[in-house]
């Protein structure tokens, strides 16, 4: 081929290639997963992002709330396939499939609220991003999602010895079953949704999450002992599918991340607020809510938990550090 022809055949391609992306990015049509009922603060960062790409790009979004769309395990390997284009999930379901993360979701790694913010906000959150996306999922912002305590149907946890014999469902990663042998309790992980009816029939004894999916998932009427543990503080990342995110155009992709951060800045000022307000409205339904004196105890129990997670992943050791190193 002389070389006119070559340029020629080349530019015809390149037109043909560009059309065929402009027409899928002009018809794309994205799903997005999500556990939380509609007010959820994750909700409104959603349906903030959502509108923000529809109003920026030619593309279609749209967020399925209510778990609709499966559990949350099904639904990272939903988004890892290309199935579902967009989600928030929660840390601690991603460390079976990205193991770097497991390091938020060891107990009492942060301090609080706003050293993970710290932590995240930085390089190091941007780690962690990278080594989702070799898993096919890419980061675009992270949420929040407080912090975890314990509550149950039977008795206040005020010493870890009160752990003894209760059985607690925690979510879909070893490291939270370690995390409650350790305490001397009994953990099963379960999705989200059988939670309810599991505590009301007794299957379990008791769960652990933060005041406002405590309050909105109503395990606080079949659960009405929540004792501030605070044991983990796991962000939670409004990630995108690879497959999804490697056919946008870089100007989309602009668009995209850009509509990531703003909602994310919605999500964390929604999520101060309902935290607030689920504790009010489960405290008037009931609930009685205990510190914890000394929880330092519930710290030291977590030994076991930190060696096995170095032993699997041991760069995890390094992360750790990295972690305590920021102040
Ligand atoms: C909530 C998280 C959600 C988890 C849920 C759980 O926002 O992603 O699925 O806890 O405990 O706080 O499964």
């Amino acid at each position: 081929m002389n070389k006119m022809n070559f340029l020629k055949t080349a530019t015809t391609t390149l037109v043909a290639t560009s059309a065929l992306l402009a027409v899928s990015s002009a018809h794309a049509n994205w799903k997005g997963w999500n556990i939380h009922v509609p007010d959820y603060p994750v909700s409104i960062g959603m349906d903030k992002f959502t509108s923000l790409v529809e109003a920026n790009t030619d593309i279609k979004a749209k967020t399925f709330h209510n778990g609709v769309l499966g559990n949350q395990s099904d639904a990272i390997k939903q988004v890892q396939l290309g199935a579902l284009s967009f989600a928030v999930f929660n840390l601690g379901p991603i460390g079976p499939i990205v193991p770097a993360t497991n390091v938020v979701s060891l107990p009492f790694v942060f301090k609080d609220m706003d050293h993970m913010h710290r932590v995240m906000d930085g390089p190091f959150g941007d780690k962690l991003s990278a080594a989702m996306e070799e898993k096919g999922l890419v980061g675009l912002a992270w949420y929040d999602s407080g912090a975890r305590s314990f509550y149950n149907s039977v008795k206040p946890i005020t010493e870890v010895a009160d752990m003894k014999g209760l059985k607690f469902r925690v979510m879909g990663n070893p490291i939270f079953v370690e995390m409650v042998e350790a305490l001397g309790g009994n953990a099963t992980p379960m999705a989200f949704s059988e939670v309810f009816q599991s505590l009301k029939t007794g299957v379990i004894d008791g769960a652990e999450n933060n005041w406002p999916s405590y309050e909105s998932t109503s395990h606080f009427e079949v659960a009405s002992y929540y004792s501030l543990s605070q044991h983990l503080i796991i962000p939670e990342c409004l990630c995108m599918s690879k497959i999804t995110w490697d056919g946008l155009s870089d100007d989309d992709k602009a668009a995209v991340k850009s509509a990531a951060r703003e909602s994310a800045v919605l999500q964390r000022e929604e999520w101060a607020k309902r935290a607030l307000k689920s504790r009010k409205i489960v405290e008037a339904g009931g609930v009685k809510f205990n510190q914890i004196p000394n929880k330092a105890a519930f710290q030291d129990a977590m030994g076991m938990v930190y060696k096995k997670a170095v032993e699997k992943s041991p760069i995890l050791e390094d992360y750790i550090n990295a972690i305590k190193a920021v102040d």
